[in-house]
């Protein structure tokens, strides 16, 4: 956060810095609404399942400073920890995050500081996401504040085995023995062929949809399904749930 407003030294600062991050989760959460809204508009396919975005806790804030070694106060929460604000997308297909990733960075009031590919570059553990630490302007009375977020991008795959992950590792005090850490990998490695899968069976949906419209078309015939957004049989309304919550696994914390 490059700038906070004077008024906000004379009233409780943790407060004033925790409304600010939540102002970024949701307008987040607004740009995040509008792009998925958008793409069913134009290709009648919404590419994100669910959104979640969650205020780190207070704990784990503390926890993680001192994990860096830094001492525990609001000017290295801001300056050193760049996932107070988070937000997890979870999309149908590896090829959506991508194209979700490209939709947001193209913003113009949002900064992309950093990129953590951990799809194309797995963890040795196998966890795979893909992360952006975005700035995005929280407009106060004052003028905008630059405000960091960190956005997590996954399969509905990759997220079941990382929130699986995550709470089995923290029941483990993060110090799993080998066999379970090997099983965990081994799990992954299934999550990766659902993933590559599910995306061919849909590519073939898709040409045996276009090659029946094709056929009907010639025929004269009208599609058994009406249009092409009943044929994809989603909607924003419909299919994309919105919320503003813990993540699943750090509820546990
Ligand atoms: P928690 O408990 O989820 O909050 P950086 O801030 O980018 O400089 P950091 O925070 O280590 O450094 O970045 P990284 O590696 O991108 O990890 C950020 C978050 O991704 C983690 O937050 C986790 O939420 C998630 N993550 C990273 N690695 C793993 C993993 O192996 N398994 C699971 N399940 N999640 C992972 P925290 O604060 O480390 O943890």
């Amino acid at each position: 956060m490059t700038y906070i407003p004077k008024t906000y030294d004379q009233i409780d600062q943790w407060n004033s810095l925790m409304f600010i991050y939540n102002s970024a989760l949701k307008q987040m959460n607004v740009k995040i609404e509008v792009l998925n809204s958008e793409f069913v508009h134009i290709y009648s396919y919404n590419p994100i399942e669910h959104v979640k975005s969650r205020l780190k806790t207070p704990e784990s804030i503390v926890k993680k400073l001192k994990r860096m070694g830094c001492e525990v106060n609001t000017f290295n929460m801001t300056e050193k920890l760049n996932d107070v604000a988070g937000v997890r997308i979870i999309c149908s297909f590896t090829s959506d995050i991508y194209q979700i990733a490209d939709m947001i960075s193209r913003q113009a009031d949002i900064t992309v500081l950093y990129v953590k590919d951990y799809i194309k570059n797995p963890k040795p553990n196998g966890y795979k996401s893909y992360h952006m630490v975005v700035t995005i302007p929280v407009y106060l009375t004052e003028g905008p504040v630059e405000t960091k977020v960190e956005i997590q991008i996954r399969t509905v795959a990759m997220d079941f085995w990382a929130s699986l992950e995550h709470k089995m590792y923290y029941k483990l005090g993060g110090d799993a023995p080998e066999f379970l850490q090997k099983e965990l990998k081994a799990c992954a490695d299934v999550v990766d062929m659902l993933d590559a899968k599910m995306y061919s069976l849909n590519e073939s949906i898709l040409q045996w949809n276009a090659q029946e419209e094709k056929r009907r078309a010639e025929e004269g015939t009208a599609s058994p399904t009406g249009n092409a957004e009943a044929a994809a049989g989603s909607s924003l309304t419909e299919n994309t749930e919105i919320s503003v919550c813990e993540f699943p696994e750090k509820a546990a914390e």
